[in-house]
């Protein structure tokens, strides 16, 4: 491949995949991006979370975010920035779509309310403050809470391994909402994401399949259920499972010498 040659896309998820759930990208991470970018890919990032989480994580701000990839797409796509060539430190705004504008003020009323209710009802080891967030493309709604700390995240992600807490909230949103064409999915530690069926982090796609002959995707929850599997198994993309930074960055290598 020449330095030329940007017509290979490699697109990453981001906890799990980049950085530690929630946690901050290595240095040694981020070197092996800058390797690959070097080498003549075009890199991207595909997340569920909002731009100022992704940001906190891999960059200092969000404005920096916006152009320190070929591509950035936070929640799912749905706000996405593609890195403008002809202008240093710039960066051009592909998405505008928004969940409230796809499913009514209405519905969305509807499922903040049961949400709440149902999480009204259930009761924790802890519980802290931002039960339900509202973001452009999706809802994220968290039983213990989104203002909980390092420490109360971890401990709720492991009494819901075995409790099912947001497996048997998804299933009890699935029997509401049967008919209403909206997705609950279960992406990280401590919440579950709410967006309608197809936005998940295939939505992305649609800004890179013309544009790429080929398409990688590397992401760490990529079995069925699993908020990486829609894009990993698709036929635009040709799909890689990895399960930690560090096998992310041998891959990287792998990618580069291929
Ligand atoms: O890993 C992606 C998920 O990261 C966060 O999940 P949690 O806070 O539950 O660990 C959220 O931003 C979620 O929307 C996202 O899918």
């Amino acid at each position: 491949m020449t330095n030329n040659q940007k017509d290979t896309l490699v697109l990453f998820d981001v906890d799990g995949t980049l950085t530690m759930p929630r946690n901050q990208v290595t240095s040694n991470m981020l070197e092996a991006l800058a390797k690959l970018s070097d080498s003549g890919f075009s890199v991207g990032i595909v997340g569920g979370s909002d731009v100022s989480k992704i940001a906190e994580q891999l960059c200092k701000t969000q404005e920096a975010l916006k152009f320190a990839f070929d591509y950035v797409f936070s929640e799912n796509g749905l706000v996405a920035f593609q890195k403008d060539a002809t202008e240093n430190e710039g960066y051009i705004e592909l998405s505008k779509n928004s969940m409230v504008q796809e499913i009514g003020e209405e519905k969305l009323q509807e499922i903040i309310n049961f949400c709440l209710l149902y999480m009204s009802q259930i009761t924790l080891p802890c519980k802290r403050g931002t039960f339900v967030e509202y973001r452009r493309g999706m809802l994220n709604v968290s039983p213990i809470g989104r203002a909980c700390s390092q420490k109360e995240r971890d401990e709720f992600f492991q009494y819901d391994k075995q409790h099912g807490i947001r497996s048997d909230m998804v299933k009890a949103l699935e029997d509401k909402f049967s008919s209403c064409n909206i997705k609950f999915s279960i992406g990280g530690q401590i919440s579950i994401d709410v967006f309608p069926v197809g936005w998940d982090k295939t939505y992305c796609l649609q800004f890179v399949e013309k544009t790429h002959e080929s398409i990688h995707f590397v992401g760490d929850k990529t079995s069925p259920g699993g908020n990486d599997y829609e894009i990993f198994s698709d036929e635009r993309t040709i799909g890689h499972t990895v399960t930690c930074p560090e096998d992310t960055i041998k891959l990287i290598d792998e990618i580069i010498i291929s």
